[in-house]
């Protein structure tokens, strides 16, 4: 028996966080989630898999017209045709109480009830799908802890949207432990919520989170996908496979061997060109951070809008590379207490990173700024989007920067550039 396990597609996420420029491959951008749905398919086709598992958040909210739910109609009616059934479940991104559109599915969908636990058993392939969706977007119950039991003579799967015990701030999302899991006696748990690919438990049982189909935004980068799983018996083999349409990267450059900004450029481009070697022919979102202590610290900052426009350029060159932001994170390269100093950067960039991997304490930090309050009212909201996760991480990547560039460079000099902080924020 063969299966594929995803989670998280997100279809018809608005794309976000790219400034469009002449060049840039805007429309891959914008069809890849679809994409990516549409090779799911083809892959579950190809190795005639029996069931596919989705394990929430299929769409990305509510859908803006019934197209969204069209697209995915047409591609389960593909796998209808070839006899694969899907099972599904609501996430908290497209739980029961933010849909409000629906269209029936094709009959080898069965989407879980919300209610409570249930339990689907194929009896032609002895197998057995227990499962529960999201009604509300806050789950705070542990849903994992009222599954039934596994059933003798089965393969036995828990299709489950959750944290896990997760991070502190993600505790609304269907929270359990490890050992809430293991107890139901299950062969494989196809877990979704987390988008970064993870195996959480590697045999008896499997606890797999897929990642997302499709990386949707810089913080989503590397190759995203699916979990095929080959039960051979009660013996599974379970592989990562491919199936994202664009990708996204991160170069991080170390500026400490660059004398100035035309050998920074010279560093970037070089590290572009193995990026999208690295892409595989995807076209590819990357961001490019100069760090390090640098002679050419002052130069990059003072230049960084010509230094974002060379390298979009140099891009052009490359097939389907869109330059998503260009990152000056460099420090001065000498100081007088240099030990003292460096110290400081490690330790602010530090918390920085603890901050920013948390987007809850990211969002409190946000929304208590007292300048935010009401600036809605009197900004374009379009450049300031208080209530969007992603917005709010790339303007405290912002924030990290140009405070990293104050402690370590020339605080009157870049204080009194004009519109320093944030200027990304229209993107
Ligand atoms: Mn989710």
């Amino acid at each position: 028996m063969k299966l594929l396990h995803a989670a998280d597609l997100h279809i018809d996420s608005p794309l976000r966080g790219l400034s469009r420029y002449p060049g840039a491959p805007e429309q891959e951008f914008r069809s890849a989630v679809r994409g990516a749905l549409h090779n799911l398919v083809d892959l579950a086709l190809d190795e005639a898999v029996d069931a596919v598992l989705l394990a929430g958040d299929v769409y990305d909210g509510d859908w803006k017209d019934y197209r969204t739910g069209l697209f995915f109609t047409a591609q389960m009616q593909r796998l209808r045709e070839a006899g694969v059934k899907v099972c599904m479940v609501a996430g908290n991104h497209d739980a029961q109480s933010k849909i409000t559109r629906e269209l029936r599915l094709p009959d080898n969908v069965h989407r879980f009830s919300t209610a409570k636990p249930e339990s689907v058993v194929y009896d032609d392939l002895g197998l057995a799908v227990h499962g529960q969706g999201f009604a509300e977007r806050d789950i705070t119950d542990n849903l994992a802890a009222a599954y039934p039991k596994a059933l003798d003579g089965h393969l036995n799967i828990g299709l489950l949207h959750t944290a896990l015990e997760g991070a502190e701030g993600h505790k609304t999302y269907a929270p359990c432990r490890v050992e809430d899991l293991t107890a139901r006696g299950y062969d494989y748990w196809a877990l979704g919520h987390i988008h970064a690919r993870q195996e959480v438990r590697r045999g008896d049982p499997w606890i797999v989170f897929p990642g997302n189909l499709q990386g949707r935004h810089a913080r989503e980068t590397g190759p995203k996908g699916a979990t095929l799983i080959t039960a051979d018996g009660p013996r599974l083999t379970v592989e990562h496979r491919d199936l994202d349409v664009v990708r996204w990267g991160h170069a991080e450059i170390d500026a400490s061997r660059a004398a100035d900004v035309e050998s920074a450029l010279g560093l970037a481009e070089e590290a572009m060109r193995a990026a999208v070697r690295d892409a595989d022919g995807r076209p590819l979102a990357l961001r490019v951070s100069f760090t390090g202590p640098s002679d050419a610290h002052e130069a990059l900052w003072r230049d960084r809008e010509r230094v974002e426009n060379e390298l979009r350029g140099a891009a052009g060159e490359l097939d389907g590379l869109w330059i998503e932001k260009v990152r000056a994170a460099t420090t001065h390269a000498v100081h007088e207490d240099g030990g003292t100093l460096s110290a400081l950067v490690g330790d602010l960039r530090a918390t920085a990173s603890a901050v920013g991997a948390d987007p809850a304490v990211l969002e409190g930090l946000v929304r208590g700024l007292p300048g935010l309050r009401g600036v809605g009212a009197v900004v374009d909201a379009e450049d300031v989007r208080v209530d969007d996760e992603e917005w709010r991480a790339r303007i405290f990547d912002d924030a990290v920067d140009l405070l990293t560039a104050l402690v370590g460079g020339d605080p009157a000099g870049i204080a009194n550039r004009p519109g320093t902080p944030g200027e990304e924020g229209a993107a």
